[in-house]
């Protein structure tokens, strides 16, 4: 007998993540081959984009999916989030030519409001919440206050891509391949050009990242630099934001929450601090995740934190800490 549905909500679902992430869910590589998914695909409320939704529904249909047992799609949070077990909350709007940070925060900040709101209404209570849209470490803050009912644990922001970025860098500066040689890359903090890529703990065919690559100029300075503007980088490029490696990175996360986290590896997952590592309580920052394979999951603990590691991390948390203060009216 195959496992019940998984009824997942993924908002901003006609944008470009969307559009490389539906497939991917629906072709079983999120929940797995024999896990059937509902997906309940919310847009906003304006023409252009529930005609775009109507189209990615039509190809979804059209995918001919084993696995995707029901489709709906609306702008009403109460239908969309209603009875879901994951919401990957993608949707958000995008900074503006000129637009401050703190601009983006002020303006994305009562979406997570709203959507909380209707997640802790109408999701089931064991709901987990993944948060794509950006600032989505201040997003995801927002949506897990305005979700009182459910779990802190079930929030979560995305910095897999940092990871993944971080990891395809060592692994070509090493030349360790295939990437999987490269392993424990944590990213702390925020998903902002203030995260820290932590190079020092991560292994590179098993050695710590310095003794790996005998280059510390480049390590300190050249390889964190490229992980934290890989973004733009990608912007100037193409011309339009990574879209197809962050709906990879966003299937990573939610199978590295989901499943059990290889001996001796972590993954970089955005959650409600606990204190460790002397970052704030209550702060989504992210940190090394250890997944228990049965849904649980724990801060992976005493990983060495060197001076220089420090006052990276310290500089990353303040910045998260200068975020909260700005939405604070929207934490209820
Ligand atoms: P797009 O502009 O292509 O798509 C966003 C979609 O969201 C649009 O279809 C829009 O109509 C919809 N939307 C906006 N507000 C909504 C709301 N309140 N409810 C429902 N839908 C809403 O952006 P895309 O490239 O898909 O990126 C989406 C978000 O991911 C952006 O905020 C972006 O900054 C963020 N990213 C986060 C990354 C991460 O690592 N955490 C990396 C990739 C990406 O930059």
């Amino acid at each position: 007998m195959s496992p019940a549905p998984v009824r997942v909500a993924v908002t901003g679902a006609a944008g470009q993540i969307g559009y490389a992430l539906l497939p991917r869910i629906a072709s079983g590589q999120m929940f797995g081959p024999d896990t059937p998914v509902i997906l309940n695909l919310i847009e906003l409320p304006i023409e252009a984009a529930m005609s775009a939704l109507q189209g990615v529904g039509m190809e979804l249909e059209d995918g001919a999916y084993p696995l995707l047992h029901d489709l709906v799609m609306t702008s009403d949070l109460a239908e969309g989030f209603g009875d879901c077990d994951w919401a990957l909350l993608v949707g958000s709007k995008p900074r503006g030519p000129g637009m401050e940070r703190n601009d983006l925060i002020k303006e994305n900040g009562p979406i997570f409001v709203g959507q909380g709101k209707a997640i802790n209404d109408h999701a089931h209570k064991s709901c987990r919440v993944a948060v794509v849209g950006n600032p989505c470490n201040t997003n995801a803050l927002i949506a897990m206050h305005n979700a009182p009912d459910l779990p802190r644990e079930n929030f979560s922001a995305m910095t897999r891509l940092d990871e993944n970025r971080a990891k395809a860098q060592l692994s070509c500066k090493a030349q360790a391949f295939p990437i999987t040689a490269v392993t424990n890359v944590t990213i702390w903090g925020n998903h902002s050009a203030t995260q820290f890529p932590d190079f020092e703990n991560a292994r590179i065919q098993g050695k710590p990242g310095r003794e790996a690559i005998d280059d510390p100029e480049w390590l300190e300075n050249g390889f964190i630099k490229t992980v934290q503007q890989r973004g733009a980088a990608i912007i100037k490029a193409r011309g339009s934001s990574s879209a197809f490696s962050a709906a990879s990175a966003l299937i990573d996360h939610v199978v590295s929450l989901t499943t059990k986290t290889p001996d001796g590896d972590s993954h970089s997952v955005a959650v409600c601090s606990d204190g460790s590592y002397g970052v704030p309580e209550g702060l989504i920052s992210s940190f090394p995740i250890l997944a228990d394979g049965a849904g649980g999951y724990s801060i992976r603990q005493g990983l060495p934190i060197s001076d220089f590691a420090r006052a990276k991390i310290d500089a990353s948390v303040a910045e998260l800490q200068a975020e909260r203060d700005v939405i604070k009216e929207l934490l209820g």
